[in-house]
């Protein structure tokens, strides 16, 4: 699937805005056929956004079940002869989507892209209405899991993960047009030969007889700098200016669908970073150069707009990464919005891309101990439907964010259980398939401590080893001289299998504004010194390969009595102030003690 774009042949138009809304609490909308008319007794909602915080409602909030937006649209007259698509960039967590009365596409996974023709159900220069229903439930059987229980004050959703179940239409939705004969597909593998770059492209086109793929790559100063024809083939640049860490040098791959006449019937640009990813021993290469990757595990987490894309938070939360030292962030614990991937192509930050599959693990309850009642691999519960379920996440992952640069490593799961003989049998085949859709990449998981050192069975599957550690948090609370005795011994064991360590989340919850002489867990004085006690057992620790800070941010998760408005590890408040955490990174970092 190609992501929409304005080119010499395709052409699309935004259905962001106002939509009207409404909440299903009866779940009546399906059977009473909502689709087939205006939306009654809609309120207005916002495209893109989580719907649970805009209404001042806690039925709004905490709804589980169906939601529904419409809108309508003109086709432009331009459009008319033209094949006519509905793209939406995600819908959290399942949705359907009617173009009048006409269901035309079902998709299941919250954070990936899909889209249907409509060609037959649209005319140029008329009206056409779009009707959505959205799904927020998570069961056994999506990714995210999640079970409703019946409660004696009835159904109540729960889930096992550490963040809001924020949901709604997060991304912009498109309208867009291209010509009969089209380009369905675009995949670019770089490489390095020297000083000379290569370009491996493959294009894939709606079969139409006749037409040739032709390939222009242009430099960033639009001069070509290779040209080529047919559907895949080799471009080799000569002094390629190489995409890296810090500097976000991106050609411009223009793949052409042309007919026997010459007449062009397709166009559509490929942005290309041409780099190098591979594990060596225990070093991570970009380049062939060691890269310790510095930075956070985040979150899609805005006040008002939930998990909503907002470019100007985006561009914000870049400028802090560039402001603090960090190089690199992970997707936690969702595929991003493809704006954000593309804005880290561009500025040259480094991205670890991981699939919704967060807690899967009923050891843990959104990272903190204490059993939830369940087994986690069971008929009953998440199995083999689950596997085929999370193994279509990975693909849609590894479809929608193959080509970019920035992504360096994909984590196909965060800590889920990983010491028991299921867990082995249920990810060793997810490794497999991951590995066969991109050979290019490492692949790997994040553990977490239930499968400390000598228990993981899952590890031995990754190129590299990832872990979440919270010594002098949820171990040792409060006591950091026996948290780095433990911390570096457990660490010194997974250093001998011989593979980089990056450290994926490493942090305490910090109320801004509380201080404490005597550092004292919830201060701001705390985050700091278990900060330094972490990077001084890992600057002990040759095979650790990077350090990623939980949270870049405070964000919202369901209510607990270990979370205080929120989860307050961020090392900047929700809305993007910093703590004193931030200036102790941004010195250690940037390499500068004068760094205020
Ligand atoms: C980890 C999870 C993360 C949580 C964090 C925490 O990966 O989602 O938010 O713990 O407890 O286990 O703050």
């Amino acid at each position: 699937m190609l992501r929409p774009q304005d080119t010499a042949t395709r052409e699309r138009k935004p259905l962001t805005g106002l939509w009207r809304f409404r909440l299903d609490r009866a779940g009546e909308g399906r059977s009473a056929e909502w689709f087939k008319g205006p939306l009654a007794n809609a309120q207005e909602m916002a495209v893109p956004a989580s719907f649970n915080d805009l209404a001042a409602d806690p039925a709004v909030r905490d709804h589980v079940g169906d939601v529904w937006y419409q809108t309508t649209v003109w086709v432009p007259r331009g459009w008319d002869g033209q094949r006519v698509v509905l793209h939406f960039e995600s819908a959290t967590h399942q949705a359907t989507a009617w173009v009048g009365e006409t269901e035309v596409v079902s998709h299941e996974g919250g954070y990936t892209p899909f889209e249907a023709e409509v060609t037959e159900h649209v005319q140029a220069a008329a009206e056409a209405r779009i009707t959505v229903v959205v799904n927020n439930t998570l069961s056994w059987q999506s990714i995210p899991p999640g079970v409703v229980e019946d409660t004696p004050d009835g159904k109540r959703q729960r889930y096992f993960h550490d963040f809001f179940n924020y949901a709604g239409i997060h991304r912009p939705v498109w309208l867009y047009a291209t010509g009969r004969a089209h380009l369905t597909d675009v995949t670019v593998v770089t490489g390095l030969d020297g000083a000379n770059g290569t370009i491996e492209y493959r294009t894939e086109a709606s079969s139409e007889g006749g037409a040739e793929v032709r390939v222009v790559l242009r430099d960033a100063g639009g001069v070509e700098v290779a040209s080529g024809t047919g559907a895949s083939g080799t471009l080799t640049v000569e002094n390629v200016h190489k995409w890296a860490p810090g500097d976000g040098y991106l050609y411009d791959l223009e793949a052409q669908l042309v007919d026997d006449t010459g007449e062009l019937l397709d166009s559509y640009h490929q942005s290309v970073g041409v780099r190098t990813v591979a594990v060596d021993g225990i070093r991570f290469l970009i380049n062939g150069e060691p890269f310790y990757f510095t930075g956070f595990g985040k979150h899609e987490d805005l006040t008002v707009i939930g998990k909503g894309h907002n470019d100007a938070f985006m561009a914000h939360d870049f400028e802090l990464l560039k402001w603090i030292g960090a190089n690199s962030f992970r997707t936690s614990h969702y595929p991003y919005a493809e704006a954000v991937l593309d804005y880290a192509d561009r500025q040259g930050i480094v991205v670890i891309d991981e699939t919704a599959a967060v807690g899967m693990n009923m050891g843990l309850g959104g990272g903190i101990f204490g059993r939830q009642g369940y087994t986690t691999f069971s008929p009953e519960t998440i199995n083999d439907h689950t596997r085929d379920v999370h193994a279509q996440a990975i693909r849609e992952l590894v479809a929608r964010d193959k080509n970019h640069p920035s992504v360096v490593l994909w984590s196909i799961a965060n800590e889920p259980e990983s010491d028991t003989e299921s867990a082995e049998r249920y990810f060793k085949p997810l490794f497999d398939l991951t590995r066969q859709l991109d050979p290019t990449r490492p692949v790997g998981f994040v553990n977490e401590v239930l499968a400390s050192y000598g228990k993981c069975r899952v590890s031995q599957f990754g190129d590299v080893l990832m872990l979440n550690r919270y010594y002098g948090w949820y171990l040792h609370t409060g006591d950091l001289e026996a948290a780095e005795l433990a911390w570096e011994q457990e660490l010194k064991g997974w250093a001998s299998e011989g593979k980089p360590i990056i450290i994926t989340e490493y942090g305490a919850d910090t109320y801004p504004g509380l201080h404490a002489l005597i550092a004292q867990p919830w201060s701001e004085e705390y985050q700091v010194e278990l900060l330094d006690m972490n990077h001084r057992v890992f600057d002990r620790i040759d095979a650790v390969a990077g350090e990623h800070v939980w949270a870049f941010a405070d964000f919202a998760t369901a209510s607990g009595i270990v979370r205080v408005g929120g989860n307050k590890k961020g090392v900047f408040t929700r809305d993007r102030q910093p703590k004193s955490a931030a200036h102790a990174l941004r010195r250690r970092w940037r390499g500068d003690d004068t760094a205020q």
